[in-house]
Parts: C-alpha cells; structure tokens; sequence
C-alpha cells in the first residue's frame, strides 16, 4: 500500500492525498450515520486528467475506488467497505463550470459543482436550472448524476438523468470519454450517457456534464392546502394537472404526523393551515408571461376544489419568504427524523391509481404488527414517490429497534410495494443499502443484464464495487 501511494504522488500533488486518519474522517461516515467504512486515502483531483491517472493506477495495482461527491446520499454509495484497501475518490475540488452556452440553454459542470451553484450560476445569466433537493447546499452534480436524483421539481422538468444531454467520464481503464455534447438528439446507437447516469460510481467516474437549462420563470405561487384522504389528493392533484398543465411546477403531500415530529423539533415551522389535516399538500405554479395570470388561475382551481370538496382549507402564500417557510417546512421533515433518531427509510413510487390502496393497507399491517411505530409519509405525491418512512414508538431505544424490526417492516412495505408493480428506489438509489433486495425487487433477467454490463465495463471490478450490484 505504501508503494502505491508513492506512486500515487507521481499522478496528484500529495497535499491532496490524504492519509491520516484526522484528514480522512470527514469522508468515512455517510449522511445518516448508518455506514462507516476505512480507506487507504482520500485523493482530491482537481481535473480529468488527473482522475484518468489515479483509476489506471488502481487498475494497475488492482484497489477499488469509491466515488465520492456532498456525500449525502442515503444509501451508503459513497462510504468504502472495512478493508481499509480502497481509496475514496472526492471531487470537492473539480468545481468549475465550465460554460453556459446561452444560445443552446445548456450549462457544461465539473463534477464536483455543488448544485446550489449551478443553480446560481444559471440564473444570473437569467436561466433556471431546475434540479432541486434538500440537500442542494452540499451535493454534487456528479452525485446527483450518478444516483440520478429526483427531488422537488420532477413532475415539471424530470429527474437528473431528464436533465443531461452529455457526459464525460473515465472509463474503468482510466481512459476519458468525451461525451460532452449539448445535443437535444442522437440516435448513434447505445445510449452510454444513460448507462452512467444512475449507476452509482459502480461503471464509470463521471467528471462533467452537459445540462439543459430553462427560462427562469417570472412568478411563481406557492399554497399549503388541506386534505382530507389519500383519494381526493390524487384527485386533486389531476385537477392541477387538467387545469394548470405545465404551469404546474410541484406537488408535495406532507402527513400530519410527518408534520407534528417536524414541529416538535421545529417549532418555528408549524403548519399554518388549521385543525392538523391528515394529509397536507404544497402546490406551486410557476408562470413565465404575467405576475397576475397564474395567480388567478390558482384561485380558480382552489375555488373548484372547494367546491367538489376535495379540499377544506387553504393558505396563499403572499410573498416570497412565506413561500419559502412553506418550502423549508416540507424539507425539513428529513432533518427532524434525523434529529429524532432512528428510522427506516422507504423511498418507493406507486402508480397513482393504486396510491390509495397501498397507503390504507400499508398503515393498517404496519400499526397492527409494530403497535406504536410512527409513520412518518410524505413525498413527491405528483410523481407517486412517497418517503414511507417508518420511527420506533416514542422511547424505544433506536439500535434495539434498529436490529429487531428493520428486516422485518422493509419485508412488510416492499411485500405491498411488489402488489401495487411500484419500486424500491424512487430517487434515493440502491447503493449498499438495498444491494441484497435488488434481485428478487428487479427479477432475474433484469439482474443478470446488469450484472454483464458491469462485468463488461468494469471487469475487474475496481469502481464502487458491491454496491447497486455485486458480481
Ligand atoms: P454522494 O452521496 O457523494 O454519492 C452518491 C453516489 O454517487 C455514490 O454511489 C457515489 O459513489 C456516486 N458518485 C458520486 N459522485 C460521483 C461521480 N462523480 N462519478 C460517479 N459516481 C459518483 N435525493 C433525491 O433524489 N431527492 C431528494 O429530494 C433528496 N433530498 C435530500 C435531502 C437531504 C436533507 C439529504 C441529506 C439528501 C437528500 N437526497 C435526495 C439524497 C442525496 O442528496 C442525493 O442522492 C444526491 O444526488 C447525492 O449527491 P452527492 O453529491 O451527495 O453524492
Ligand atoms: C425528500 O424528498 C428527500 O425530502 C428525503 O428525498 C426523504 O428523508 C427522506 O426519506
Ligand atoms: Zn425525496
């Protein structure tokens, strides 16, 4: 290991290699604390170039590479195993963008640009970059390419993948792969550009991408309303869609009780709306030509949800900060589980026609066979992506809950999950997480052609190894 690491510092400058275990514990333990690994080094790339020499390095001496972006993700992709041999590959120093081609609406980022950045970056040249997540104050486009992440935007502008048009990576051969074409159209064959994306560091490293970009838009209007079952949200949510079409920028449904934990760890962002809803919806229209058009037209279709009764309460934002507290009270449900302690996370999409079903069954099995837990659901309703999040009862110690029921209630909801045809993995990824599940989850067929894409692309199995698959 030594002599590797000499020969590392012929490839990076060995400031950025770093080696003591106080320089390396910031990148060891994931997001939520649930995976901590070891590492032989963290090295900092600051180009292509470089990342292209440290994987031929790997290859060479046969040690594996943990790509590693804001470290966010939350099923352990980024975190190495315990052998202590791989190396973690960070790419806080590759932060560039490198060009805004106004005329093509594209955006060309390093792969270590913080998505906050890009956002900013888009819009003061008077474009909106639509991805948009909780975490978008640390993560990384990279990571968010290779999770393919979703977010709050997804029913208007798609998900990562939605937003690529083109990709440079390293190949596991260390070769770089210019695929940095801002092209809305190209029928070459193979799609690799949509290989990488959403393979989770495990086929290649990307270094950059090309992303679309939007007219920002000239006002937008945010609402918290009332609901009062599962059923007239979704038909809620279709009235939008009929009525707002692509004005229709977000649709988040928020339990009262996702709520309630939110408030008792964040007083401040209580819900405004009266009398604790079961279900409370955020709706945001975005318009590009009038201040007032959309505005109206939110109250029209407010007027008619009223009237059809799918809706009993509802609050208006009247300027931009209330629209923001409603924002940060829907993103701040993930804080005050993490506040809270312990929970199991499901990030599942149902189709909407079977959402109400799943929901009622689901709740039923789960609060007769683990009395207590506390159901803490909300989620993109507008993409049938729900967070079916499940806390210990109140008290019950978090590793106790942890090892006894963890396997057992993930059972429960991806039994109901494979009933409704949903998915495991809306948006968060599979990294080591859900790496045993995938099989039985994707069926055999779809299992084996990942696994020959992965032995074909990575044949010695140095890039992320035993996450998403093993081989
Ligand atoms: P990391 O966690 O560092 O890495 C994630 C995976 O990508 C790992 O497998 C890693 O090896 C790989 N990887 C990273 N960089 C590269 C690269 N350059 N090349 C190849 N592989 C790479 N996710 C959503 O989808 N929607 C949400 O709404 C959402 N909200 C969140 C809110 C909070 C508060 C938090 C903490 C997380 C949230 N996430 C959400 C999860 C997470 O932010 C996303 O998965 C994000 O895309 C991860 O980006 P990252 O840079 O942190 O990647
Ligand atoms: C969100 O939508 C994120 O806020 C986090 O995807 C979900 O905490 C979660 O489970
Ligand atoms: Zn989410």
């Amino acid at each position: 290991m030594k002599n590797f690491i000499n020969q590392l510092s012929v490839v990076l400058d060995p400031k950025y290699i770093l080696i003591t275990d106080e320089d390396k514990a910031p990148y060891l333990t994931d997001w939520r604390k649930r995976y901590t690994g070891k590492a032989s080094a963290v090295l900092l790339p600051s180009n292509s170039s470089e990342v292209s020499n440290i994987v031929k390095l790997c290859a060479q001496n046969q040690i594996s590479i943990v790509p590693q972006g804001g470290h966010t993700g939350f099923c352990g992709g980024a975190t190495p195993d315990n052998s202590g041999n791989q190396v973690i590959l960070n790419f806080k120093r590759m932060n560039q963008v490198r060009e805004i081609d106004v005329a093509n609406q594209t955006m060309t980022l390093e792969a270590g640009c913080i998505l906050q950045t890009a956002q900013e970056k888009a819009a003061e040249q008077g474009f909106l970059f639509p991805l948009s997540l909780g975490a978008e104050g640390s993560c990384m486009i990279g990571g968010n390419l290779a999770t393919n992440a979703g977010g709050t935007n997804v029913l208007r502008y798609g998900n990562a993948r939605d937003l690529c048009l083109g990709l440079e990576v390293v190949t596991a051969k260390g070769e770089i792969w210019n695929g940095l074409k801002g092209l809305r159209k190209d029928n070459t064959g193979y799609d690799l550009r949509d290989l990488f994306v959403g393979s989770e560091g495990t086929l290649g490293i990307i270094t950059a991408a090309v992303m679309k970009l939007y007219p920002l838009p000239i006002s937008q209007w945010t609402t918290l309303v009332a609901c009062e079952s599962v059923s007239s949200s979704i038909a809620l949510l279709n009235l939008f869609q009929r009525r707002a079409t692509s004005l229709l920028t977000g649709f988040e449904m928020m339990t009262q009780e996702s709520l309630e934990l939110n408030e008792k760890h964040f007083p401040q962002m209580a819900n405004p709306l009266q009398g604790k809803p079961p279900f409370t919806i955020l709706i945001e229209l975005s318009d590009h030509e009038s201040e007032n058009h959309v505005r109206q037209l939110l109250e029209v279709i407010l007027e008619e949800a009223f009237e059809s009764k799918l809706i009993n309460d509802a609050v208006i934002a009247s300027n931009l900060s209330q629209a923001n507290a409603f924002w940060h009270m829907r993103e701040h449900i993930t804080l005050a589980q993490a506040e809270e302690g312990a929970n199991l996370k499901h990030d599942i999409t149902i189709p909407l026609s079977s959402l109400d079903s799943f929901i009622e069954e689901t709740d039923a099995l789960m609060r007769s066979q683990y009395p207590g837990v506390r159901i803490i659901n909300f989620g993109h309703l507008g993409d049938g992506n729900l967070h079916y999040n499940i806390a210990p009862p109140p008290g019950v110690d978090a590793k106790i809950f942890n090892e006894s029921y963890e396997k057992p209630i993930h059972e429960l909801v991806y039994a109901q999950v494979e009933r409704c045809n949903g998915s495991i993995s809306a948006e968060h990824g599979v990294g080591q997480l859900k790496l045993d599940g995938l099989r039985a989850h994707k069926g055999e067929v779809a299992h084996d052609l990942m696994r020959a894409l992965k032995r074909a692309l990575d044949p010695q199995n140095i890039l992320n190894p035993h996450k998403v698959v093993s081989i």
